[in-house]
């Protein structure tokens, strides 16, 4: 065992506050259930015996760090990268439980990418989140032959970030764009959660250990209790036993996250993060067929 700092493990009352933020708890936001993407993965995970260990095959989540033109930044704060500009139907949306999202990556040549690599068992990773790290949905979009995506995602009133991560295949690595999405109607800003290593959602815990350290890649072990028994039989999510999406709290940047080892009730990842600050983990995972996705908030040191 790593000497990683167990932080208390005080599960955040994120299902209140966000249902009071949001006026309603139907809508797939951070502490929620993705039905929609359950179901995907279900599909996706049919006879998917990943298991143990999983290295070095996040391309997708790879060589962005660099991309956007610095070490010192993460991906997704770029409209348009390495030749790839992320092109979205609508800059402005209706709120709603269920929006039709549009959108299609556009090629150094101008026209939309029809072929992607597959990574983490998808060809493109959508992330969907309010300015105020509320309302997250990490989605993966059926493409049309012409290179459109579309999915329904849930919007409250307020500006958005949408974050798409590729692969096109005759770039050969992966790209992560990002475009601001503004929803009508009257935002209620959240306040971001307070540091914490340990989360509630739908009755599970998820505990968050390991520091953030500024510069490095640091080693993150997420592991989920359920009544306080802890859950030894996670399922496939994507590949390994769970996925993890780290947004920098301020920009939103897209840290460079992946799995390096997962068993049925632990999963490690390797997140690099390039300043300090805070930063708010997204945790899907997968259990009962069902897959929750769980947020804590934690602080980097340098
Ligand atoms: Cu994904």
């Amino acid at each position: 065992m790593r000497t990683a700092t167990r932080l208390t493990a005080t599960a955040l009352g994120l299902a209140a506050v966000l249902g009071a933020g949001w006026g309603t708890g139907a809508l797939v936001g951070p502490v929620g259930p993705a039905p929609a993407a359950a179901e995907e993965h279900a599909a996706a995970d049919a006879g998917h015996a990943a298991d143990a260990e999983e290295h070095g095959t996040d391309a997708g989540h790879g060589e962005e760090g660099t991309a956007a033109g610095g070490h010192d930044l993460p991906a997704g704060l770029a409209v348009s990268a390495e030749g790839y500009t992320l092109d979205l139907a609508d800059d402005a949306l209706p709120a709603g439980d269920a929006v039709p999202l549009s959108f299609r990556l556009l090629g150094p040549d101008g026209a939309p990418v029809t072929a992607y690599d597959t990574v983490h068992e998808q060809d493109l990773h959508l992330v969907v989140v309010r300015r105020d790290l509320t309302g997250y949905q990490h989605l993966h979009p059926a493409p049309a032959p012409d290179g459109t995506w579309t999915t329904d995602v849930a919007l409250a009133p307020g500006s958005w970030r949408v974050l798409a991560d590729a692969t096109p295949t005759a770039h050969g690595s992966g790209v992560v764009l990002g475009a601001d999405l503004a929803v009508g109607g009257a935002a209620e800003p959240v306040p971001l959660p307070p540091p914490s290593h340990a989360a509630e959602v739908d009755g599970y815990t998820v505990t968050v250990e390991g520091d953030l350290v500024a510069g490095r890649e640091s080693e993150v072990v997420v592991t989920v209790a359920r009544d306080g028994v802890p859950v030894t039989d996670l399922q496939p999510y994507l590949g390994t036993r769970g996925h993890l999406v780290a947004l920098r709290v301020g920009d939103l940047g897209y840290l460079h996250v992946h799995p390096t080892a997962a068993t049925g009730g632990e999963v490690r990842f390797a997140v690099e993060v390039p300043a300090a600050g805070d930063h708010r983990l997204f945790f899907d995972f997968r259990h009962g067929d069902v897959v929750r996705t769980a947020a804590v908030t934690v602080r980097s040191t340098s």
